[in-house]
């Protein structure tokens, strides 16, 4: 959004097999977006190289050219001096800078000081791998064939198409924002974005991610990005929405609600579709705050960890059961239809909110009309939201049905945006963002001398609500494991499933050893799947990033012993 105008996805997922570079950090794609990685794989088999920057030598390096195993937390020293490389071996591209941005002179002048040499003391990883990873992204590289694009042709200029795909392991830090603007400048850098198989691409991960945030499930926003600070903003929704105000400050975010609610400024806390009882960082912390509040509403489809400590459940209808909109993360809006029944009183979620609200209008003396609250089908919802939110404004179930829409779509004849920023950014002139370098905010020591990074596996999703349900899923994945190291393995004397105490300055949890060379040494993984062996007891949530205010789920300091 700072850079460009648009906090999206700027491609689309069928660009990338005809991409000649695909750069991926962050990103676990094979095992958290099957499908997407298939077009990468596709996109290596024609010939694209495809350059990862990770931890963990994750399932996708086997299709890779070039894989960068960082140490956790040290990227961002990679990609400055991946730009430092390319302004000084004259890779940029200096009339996309000129004529399509601002900012550059003081980038550039924070970049000089990112030798490779530097990041690769910080990082371990080999200078040449830098220089080369700077090389092919810059210049659209490929390993073998020729480009389908024409202005990759030598005699065009030969720059081919370079693609970013990242995910959690660039935004779950506390310089989150800042690793977003700095993959946003490498893009800027080299004119790689606003064309074809290019771009800045972050792959949204809840089915329906992307539609929260665009409808302003955020805290700061109303639909459509609208800043909730915006006086002009605020007084034309006023107006559609048929009342005198609306609140015009920024509430809080789930980190900082928790630790409002254990200082006893919230009281109240209503969680729909959530479980942070496994999934919020500092999970004791957590703990302690929703047990002390005077109530806490749980809507969901189970009775998951955080329903077990409500004062009140309300039984929601599951995706297969109810019909509604999906955006998913190439901003394409698409129609969803019931498949099943729901069981016994789960009814869907705008019906459940619709009756609250009837009920808060009967309390102030107002009848409703029919349906639930204002509304008698979700149709009628979208169309509201069409008109209040411009990005959505050409958009009906009717438009929808079939292959759906990818927003911008302001009118309803238009037929969609498969790539933001051609020719001109949402913002006017994209902006080179200078930032530095930083480092977690919590650091291995000698009484915590590991590191522990969290995340995925390919069969589990999330909390583990839904797949630790599924028979078949814990057949092939029964979980509870920590991956570690052959070398640090050895330290602690543990064998391949052993019994181990994971312990960091919020708790332990106990867990079997996985070991595995996926893990460089000095770094254990634990999924956040498996309630025997809770990640989340680790995790910290004293330092947030400042801007997103996301917690550092991917970097923090454990120590493993023997049981
Ligand atoms: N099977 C499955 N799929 C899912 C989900 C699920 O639970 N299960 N959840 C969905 C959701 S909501 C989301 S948000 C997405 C998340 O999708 P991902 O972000 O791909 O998932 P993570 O497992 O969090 O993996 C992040 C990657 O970042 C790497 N990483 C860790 N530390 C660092 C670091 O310091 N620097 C860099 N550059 N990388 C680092 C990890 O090794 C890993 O490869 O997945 C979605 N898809
Ligand atoms: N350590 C660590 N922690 C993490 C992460 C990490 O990488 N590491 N990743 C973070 C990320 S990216 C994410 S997205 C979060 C996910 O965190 P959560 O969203 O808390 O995880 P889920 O298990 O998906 O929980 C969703 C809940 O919604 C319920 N549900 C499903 N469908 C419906 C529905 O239609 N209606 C209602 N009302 N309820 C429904 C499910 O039963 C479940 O209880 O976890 C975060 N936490
Ligand atoms: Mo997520």
């Amino acid at each position: 959004m700072q850079a460009f105008g648009s906090g999206a996805m700027t491609n689309s997922i069928h660009e990338m097999r005809d991409a000649d570079c695909v750069f991926i950090t962050g990103s676990n794609t094979a095992e958290s977006h099957p499908v997407i990685s298939y077009e990468v794989i596709r996109a290596a088999r024609r010939g694209a190289n495809v350059v990862i920057v990770d931890p963990r030598r994750i399932p996708l390096v086997e299709h890779a050219t070039l894989f960068l195993q960082v140490k956790p937390g040290t990227d961002i020293y990679v990609f400055l001096a991946m730009m430092h490389t390319i302004i000084r071996e004259g890779w940029a591209d200096a009339t996309f800078i000129a004529e399509r941005t601002e900012g550059y002179d003081e980038f550039r002048a924070v970049v000089e000081e990112y030798t490779p040499e530097r990041a690769s003391l910080m990082s371990g990883v080999a200078v040449g791998d830098i220089e080369a990873a700077a090389r092919i992204y810059a210049l659209g590289e490929r390993a073998s064939g020729t480009s389908i694009y024409a202005d990759a042709a030598p005699e065009n200029g030969g720059r081919g198409h370079s693609t970013i795909l990242y995910a959690m392991g660039i935004t779950q830090r506390s310089n989150g924002t800042d690793l977003v603007m700095t993959l946003a400048n490498l893009a800027m850098l080299n004119g790689q974005i606003g064309k074809l198989s290019t771009g800045v691409n972050p792959l949204r991960g809840q089915a329906n991610v992307q539609g929260a945030c665009d409808l302003g499930c955020l805290v700061n926003v109303f639909p459509g990005y609208q800043a909730v600070t915006d006086a002009e903003k605020r007084a034309a929704l006023a107006a559609a929405w048929n009342v005198e105000t609306l609140p015009g400050e920024v509430g809080l975010t789930v980190v900082e609600a928790m630790h409002a609610a254990s200082e006893g400024k919230v009281r109240t806390v209503y969680v729909m579709g959530e479980n942070p009882m496994m999934t919020d960082p500092n999970t004791n912390h957590v703990e302690k705050s929703l047990r002390g509040l005077d109530l806490l509403v749980v809507q969901d489809i189970f009775p998951s960890e955080t329903a077990q400590l409500a004062h009140v459940i309300l039984p929601a209808a599951a995706s297969l059961e109810k019909d509604g909109s999906f955006t998913n993360t190439e901003r394409r809006a698409q129609l969803l239809n019931p498949v099943v029944q729901a069981p016994g009183e789960a009814i869907p979620d705008w019906q459940i909110t619709g009756e609250i609200a009837a009920r808060f209008d009967a309390k102030m003396g107002i009848e409703r009309e029919s349906g639930y609250w204002y509304y008698n089908s979700s149709s009628e919802i979208f169309d509201e939201l069409a008109t209040v939110t411009p990005i959505y404004r050409g958009m009906s179930y009717a438009r929808l049905a079939g292959e759906g829409l990818q927003w911008p779509c302001p009118d309803a004849e238009h037929p969609g945006t498969q790539y933001l920023h051609a020719g001109k950014f949402s913002r006017g002139r994209g902006k080179f963002n200078p930032v530095h370098a930083n480092d977690p905010a919590e650091q291995p020591d000698d009484d915590y001398p590991l590191i522990l990074t969290t995340g995925r596996v390919l069969y589990h999703y999330h909390s583990g609500t839904m797949t630790r349900r599924s028979g078949p899923l814990d057949w092939r994945d029964p979980g509870g494991y920590i991956e570690i190291n052959p070398v640090d393995a050895a330290s602690v004397d543990v064998q391949d499933d052993s019994g181990v105490v994971v312990e960091s300055r919020r708790g332990r949890v106990l867990a079997r050893t996985k070991i595995s060379e996926h893990v460089p040494p000095g770094t254990v993984f634990l999924a956040f799947h498996w309630r025997e062996s809770p990640a989340n007891v680790l995790t910290q949530d004293f330092k947030l990033d400042p801007v997103a205010k996301i917690p550092e789920y991917k970097v923090c300091a454990v120590r493993v012993e023997k049981v």
